[in-house]
């Protein structure tokens, strides 16, 4: 009977070998059986296809006859049909429903891969190997394969299904094997699972133990940076506006010796500016919802409908969330990390400083349109909070000094300038009071003298993102993602082959999306996306639209770019296509502060804005981009917001370059962040912009171990029934393979090493193993007899 993709059922459960966790293996041999006199492997005859439909979804068909180029098929429905042979795709015989590997289908395409993975997704096993890389698709509920119990079986290995715990384990492997760092570079569509998925693998690098509750405390820092770093989008309602690498340190005896967290540029508009139906940073929410009453007093709090910034996007709550309690937990973390009640006062503060900002108003005072700062609650809270005169902040918020020549003279700002400062004033607080919290973690979590220089690092930094308006903050983010998806082909793709090929043995190329070209339209100089959006952000009269035409002007021919309406443009990302609209890009990418501002935090009598101002200042000595104002600006100017993004992502890249990574693919089955449903074009299109198929291929067909002839000879020669000692270690070599009987299509030998199809050199470290548990034993028999 033909099903289709969507509701074909399974027996998995029935199936499933009864051991104490209940991880379905698939492969028995009650099903097996049903195949034997079918084999379809070597069969030319296939007996099942995959048929597209009209709508794109792929359905299970019979093929009944064929004949010529045509084949007569049935459906599932019964329905029978005539099809040209070409629009068949073949599918992969029952007992390889499932499978833990893609590479062990026989079939290896689109419809193949798309339903074995929601086959496992649909048996709660969300977790599959594509060759090297992990495959996560996103469950939107709680799937029980996680926790201590879980944790021991992997350790132990009395569990082998793919696994994030599995793979930081082998992490763990190699660090102490190979003495290098490790990676674990977790990538994906925004709302794919990246955060959930590093949380787990950090909790089993947790399991490893430290002493002294460091474990504890790295754990502890994902409240934190969740509850000031993500906020509700429309496509995740935990959304992280940061990138972070959190690398953690192990000692000598392989446990836990400390851990440094690396964060990327915060999305910092969002506490002053927030779509409909999103949210601000969670704390915000979190604080009003459970601060104690004596908090609330000192710091005039209320609740989050009385805050502007909080009221614009018109959402409050997230469904499942209890705010008041995360409030508590983030409050127990600070505990933790050991940030003192006091300076966690202080964070509080900031926090309703800028929420009161956000409710300061100005009115009119001439006829040109100046404005001041109403003298009201908001007002006089901001004074208060941040530890300033209020007419020192009303000046501020309302005038701007200016140089001229040897003088300063005062210049009144207009409403939306005045808007400008005092929006640009509370997202710098708040950027500041971010890096100051981690860099308190850091010190919490520095790294303990015993140090061996090994560590493991995991990345999770914002997915790909698009929307119906895309920004400079989307245009940032999926810049990042360009970057990391071409350390992913680079390694999975190019080192792999560069090095067959290098080695001469025979190998046929594997074609892949090479994103280069995308790459450079954004870093080319001094013609790329980036270079000129610096030159327009200096320019004194550049404005979006501006920077738009320039855009149109020099990179129309560019295949990856399309100039659009107006001030929009559409770059062509490797994830797909993103419209972005210039709107506000100059400004963000400036990120200029006042002066003004900056001395006014100076001149604060609390602890945390003076030390945001005496930061600001160092960060604004280099000027590098900001409009140079006809009037010589006494504004501070600095290296811009994208420039500054783009070495931080090259260090990032060097970085990672140096360890061995592991990726892991988070995959999002439906954008209703609901359970259940998977969308087969939303998951494929995924899958085809990662190149998940093509990873298959390269390592099904590839060569996944490979050891220098030295190596090899020196391992394994001794169990040669020759003796060989005086040959060169390509003849010792190429003298173990025959003897083991390797068959000729499972190696191959290059310039410099032998190259193994996986698995293979597992059969000749047992025979070793074997010997020498051979040979210990009969030597400890014969000291046993002497004695
Ligand atoms: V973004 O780029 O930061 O917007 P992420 O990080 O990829 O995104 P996140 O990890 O936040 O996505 O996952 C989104 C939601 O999916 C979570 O809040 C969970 O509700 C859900 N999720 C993800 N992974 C799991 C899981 N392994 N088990 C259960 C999960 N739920
Ligand atoms: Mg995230």
């Amino acid at each position: 009977k033909g099903r289709s993709l969507k509701d074909r059922p399974s027996n998995a459960d029935e199936d499933s070998v009864s051991v104490s966790l209940p991880l379905p293996s698939i492969l028995t041999s009650s099903r097996e059986s049903r195949w034997n006199d079918a084999n379809p492997y070597g069969s030319k005859k296939k007996l099942q296809s995959w048929l597209q439909l009209p709508n794109g979804d792929w359905e299970l068909v019979k093929i009944i006859t064929t004949s010529g180029a045509e084949s007569v098929i049935s459906l599932p429905d019964g329905k029978v049909l005539k099809v040209k042979e070409e629009s068949l795709v073949p599918a992969n015989p029952d007992i390889l429903d499932g499978v833990d590997d893609l590479m062990q289908l026989s079939y290896l395409n689109e419809p193949s891969v798309l339903f074995n993975l929601q086959y496992r997704y649909n048996h709660n096993m969300i977790y599959t190997k594509a060759g090297p890389v992990l495959v996560a698709v996103n469950p939107f509920k709680k799937v029980p394969l996680y926790g201590n119990d879980y944790i021991e079986a992997y350790k132990c290995k009395s569990i082998e299904s793919p696994h994030v715990y599995a793979i930081t384990d082998t992490a763990i492997q190699e660090m102490i094997r190979d003495e290098v760092n490790q990676s674990i570079i977790i990538s994906g569509e925004s709302g794919a699972g990246k955060t959930e998925t590093a949380k787990i693998a950090m909790q089993y690098l947790a399991t490893l133990g430290g002493g002294s509750g460091i474990e504890n405390e790295i754990l502890k820092t994902n409240p934190i940076l969740e509850a000031f770093g993500n906020g509700k989008t429309l496509r995740n309602d935990n959304s992280s506006r940061f990138g972070k690498l959190i690398e953690i340190h192990f000692s000598e005896t392989g446990k836990i010796s400390g851990a440094n967290i690396q964060t990327f540029l915060l999305e910092k508009s969002r506490v002053v500016q927030c779509n409909e139906g999103e949210r601000s940073y969670h704390i915000f929410y979190q604080l009003c919802a459970g601060a104690p009453s004596s908090l609330r007093e000192k710091l005039n709090l209320t609740s989050a409908e009385d805050y502007k910034y909080l009221r614009q996007s018109n959402c409050y709550s997230i469904t499942g969330v209890d705010d008041a309690e995360e409030f508590r937990i983030v409050k127990e973390a600070l505990d933790v990390v050991h940030i003192s009640k006091g300076d966690q006062e202080n964070v509080f503060a900031m926090l309703a400083a800028v929420l009161w900002l956000g409710n300061i108003s100005f009115t009119v005072v001439d006829n040109e349109n100046h404005v001041q700062a109403v003298e009201d609650e908001g007002l006089f809270t901001v004074a208060k909070l941040i530890g300033c005169e209020i007419e020192d902040l009303k000046l501020t918020l309302s005038t701007r000094k200016m140089k001229v020549g040897n003088d300063i003279i005062v210049q009144k700002l207009t409403l939306s300038q005045a808007i400008d400062a005092r929006d640009a004033l509370a997202k710098s607080i708040y950027a500041c009071l971010f890096d100051w919290l981690v860099e308190q973690i850091n010190q919490s979590l520095a790294v303990g003298k015993r140090r061996t220089g090994r560590s493991i690092s995991i990345l999770d930094i914002y997915g790909f993102e698009s929307f119906n308006r895309n920004s400079f903050e989307q245009f940032c983010i999926n810049y990042a993602n360009e970057r990391l998806q071409q350390h992913f082909n680079r390694h999975l793709f190019k080192l792999e082959q560069e090095e067959y090929i290098q080695d001469g043995i025979d190998w046929a190329k594997v074609e892949f999306e090479d994103n280069q070209d995308c790459l450079n339209l954004f870093e080319k100089k001094p013609l790329g996306l980036l270079s000129l959006l610096d030159e327009e952000s200096t320019f004194p009269n550049g404005t979006d639209l501006t920077f738009a035409n320039k855009l149109k002007q020099h990179l129309n021919s560019n295949s990856c770019f399309k100039g659009e309406r107006e001030k929009a443009f559409t770059v062509r990302h490797y994830a797909g296509e993103v419209t972005y609209d210039t709107s506000g890009f100059l400004e963000k990418n400036r990120d200029l502060l006042h002066l003004d501002s900056i001395q006014l935090l100076s001149s604060s009598k609390c602890h945390l804005p003076k030390l945001f101002a005496s930061h600001m200042l160092t960060q604004s000595e280099k000027p590098v981009v900001g409009p140079l104002h006809k009037s010589g600006g006494a504004d501070s100017q600095k290296l811009s917001v994208a420039t500054k993004f783009k070495g931080q992502l090259f260090q990032l890249m060097q970085r990672l370059e140096s360890t061995t990574p592991h990726f892991i693919r988070c995959i999002k089955p439906n954008n209703l962040q609901s359970p259940g449903s998977y969308e087969q074009s939303l998951v494929l299109q995924q899958l085809r912009c990662c190149g998940v198929l093509e990873v298959v291929r390269i390592s099904r067909s590839g060569f996944p171990t490979r050891v220098s002839h030295q190596k090899f000879a020196r391992r394994y020669g001794f169990l040669l029934l020759e003796n060989v000692a005086s040959q060169d270690p390509l003849s010792v070599s190429v003298a173990i393979l025959h003897q083991f009987n390797i068959l000729p299509e499972m190696y191959q030998v290059g310039y410099t090493k032998l190259f193994f199809r996986t698995g293979q050199i597992g059969v000749l470290e047992d025979t070793r193993n074997r010997t020498l548990h051979g040979v210990l034993r009969v030597q400890s028999c014969f000291r046993g007899y002497r004695a």
